[in-house]
């Protein structure tokens, strides 16, 4: 399953919205054939590793096997013709699953029918990672909602800017880290001040050629958004609330961007002028396909995501550095505790090309897991 669960991970930023999959073929400790879901609508990851295996063995050898699938296998035509027919004829007798489809319509059904026709079905192997190889798969289909994971780089005492603006908090390993997740996400989203203060160009950037560019999403009420900003382009969303001027309008959307206007958020029936209404937000995005979003911040749009307790999962990057009063929090007064659930501690190391005497030189502490609130 580890290597059913390694091969999942290669779709990674081309699958959405569809779930990672990857499936291998084994007999007597030997590894036959093995498979992953690498593009949206293309061949599943079961069916991939059944084909290349009929390639080099026998129909008695394949048959023999054991089956290690990361996602339980699907029972309909899709995309693509169902991989439960194709199990069945294969003639393979053990099958092992990490997780069950979260689908409502597909859950449990060819474990069903895998078992009335005599096979040994296991389900549950390595099941946390499975189940986190689809987390934003499950959100989506579940909720027709994106996944939205939190991304905060800060101090030690909880700083999320730095005093001297135009440094990093956190070291090149840990923003390496960050464009990993870009890559497997769907969206980045941040607020209008972050983009004025910093100008960032949002973009994945890692070697090697399979790259995917996440979509940018501008929250920016009243579109304050300096035209001539790096992230605006055709792969740009800015969110504002309805009524902005078309003077504003008109120059954002000369940079190629797409603005999507809010009503207003209510609270018990009352409208809140000066706030975009996110609940409409995430019903958009997801309207739109986006089925994971990396929240980058800052600190106003953090308290206002946890407020609404939409954040699925936090990141939290942790430079050992205190910065003081004068740099901004992570959140600002907030309605709920934020406990984190599965809880993952990674120690990331200072990169050895790293200048002396900048924040890049120093370890960075990962602190990840799903938001839980109280
Ligand atoms: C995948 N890749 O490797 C597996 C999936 O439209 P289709 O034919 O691609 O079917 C998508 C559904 O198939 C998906 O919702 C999930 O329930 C199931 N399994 N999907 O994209 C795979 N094994
Ligand atoms: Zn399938």
């Amino acid at each position: 399953m580890h290597l059913a669960i390694a091969e999942a991970k290669k779709g990674s930023g081309f699958v959405q919205i569809n779930p990672l999959v990857g499936a291998v073929l084994e007999s007597n400790g030997k590894v036959l054939a093995k498979g992953y879901h690498s593009r949206f609508g293309g061949p599943h990851a079961e069916a991939i590793a059944l084909k290349k295996a009929v390639k080099k063995y026998s129909k008695q050898e394949i048959a023999r096997a054991n089956l290690y699938v990361t996602l339980e296998p699907c029972t309909r035509r899709g995309k693509t013709l169902p991989c439960l027919p194709s199990i069945k004829q294969s003639g393979i007798k053990n099958i092992f699953i990490g997780t069950l489809d979260p689908n409502p319509g597909e859950q449990g059904r060819s474990i069903r029918a895998l078992r009335r026709i005599g096979c040994s079905v296991k389900v549950g192997i390595e099941q946390e990672e499975c189940d986190y190889l689809i987390r934003t798969f499950r959100k989506w289909i579940t909720t027709k909602k994106p996944f939205l994971l939190g991304k905060v780089g800060m101090s030690l005492d909880g700083k999320v800017t730095h005093p001297d603006e135009k440094r990093y908090i956190t070291n090149t390993l840990a923003r390496d880290r960050v464009h990993k997740l870009r890559q497997e996400f769907d969206a980045i989203m941040l607020g209008v001040n972050t983009v004025i203060r910093d100008d960032p160009e949002l973009t994945t950037r890692l070697p090697g050629k399979r790259v995917s560019h996440p979509m940018k999403i501008i929250l920016d009420s009243r579109l304050r958004v300096p035209s001539k900003s790096k992230a605006l382009d055709y792969n740009t969303i800015v969110v504002c609330l309805e009524g902005v001027t078309m003077k504003r309008k008109r120059s954002v959307a000369n940079t190629g961007a797409t603005i999507l206007e809010l009503p207003p958020e209510e609270k018990r029936g009352k409208q809140l002028f000066e706030q975009m209404n996110m609940q409409v937000l995430m019903k958009e995005l997801g309207r739109r396909k986006i089925s994971s979003v990396v929240l980058e911040g800052g600190s106003y749009v953090f308290t206002t995501f946890i407020n609404r307790q939409a954040i699925d999962e936090f990141y939290i990057f942790t430079a050992p550095q205190l910065f003081g009063a004068t740099s901004l929090p992570f959140t600002y007064a907030l309605q709920y505790t934020v406990s984190l659930q599965n809880m993952k501690v990674e120690l990331i190391p200072a990169s050895k090309g790293a200048e002396v005497g900048t924040a890049d030189d120093a370890d960075n502490l990962l602190v990840r897991g799903y938001a839980k609130y109280n």
